[in-house]
């Protein structure tokens, strides 16, 4: 399924406004299935982990404190050219300037609050995957755990 899948978060503070339904339905509406999903918060570990590319970013420090602040939902969908598809559906990194209709415009407030994570290529969305869902945690539509 590579190249079909594809990784995201809806980040804390998200959560606390009460948006995981409504983002959950705009991943819905536009074409995607869920693969897997759960509730969960990290820790400062896990994030620093998951985060580990951006280590020597200004921002790292702080964009791990705000991951750990509260729960996050991780999921992963199926779409052909997921990593694309949603990346174009979740708009720009700072919501000020994604597009009209995108998740981050409608519940993005900053560069850091901005709703949700979304993987930058295959390799990472399997990477991001494998970190929060064992192969036992991934359905097809059918309810077939999905081994890949
Ligand atoms: P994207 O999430 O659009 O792939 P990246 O990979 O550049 O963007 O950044 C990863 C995460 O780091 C972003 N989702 C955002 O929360 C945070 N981030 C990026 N740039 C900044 C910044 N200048 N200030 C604070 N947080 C940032």
């Amino acid at each position: 399924m590579a190249g079909n899948i594809t990784f995201s978060m809806i980040k804390p503070n998200s959560v606390k406004s009460g948006h995981i339904g409504h983002i959950l339905a705009h991943i819905s509406d536009a074409g995607f299935r869920i693969v897997a999903l759960k509730m969960t918060r990290l820790s400062l570990t896990q994030a620093r982990a998951f985060y580990g590319v951006h280590k020597d970013r200004s921002f790292f420090n702080e964009l791990v404190e705000f991951m750990c602040s509260g729960p996050v939902v991780a999921f992963v969908i199926e779409k052909d050219n997921a990593v694309e598809e949603y990346r174009k559906l979740i708009g720009a990194t700072n919501p000020a300037n994604a597009a009209d209709g995108t998740i981050r415009k409608l519940y993005g407030v900053d560069t850091q609050m901005n709703a949700v994570h979304g993987s930058d290529s295959d390799e990472n969305a399997l990477i991001e995957s494998n970190f929060f869902f064992s192969m036992r945690d991934r359905f097809s539509p059918e309810g077939i755990e999905l081994l890949f």
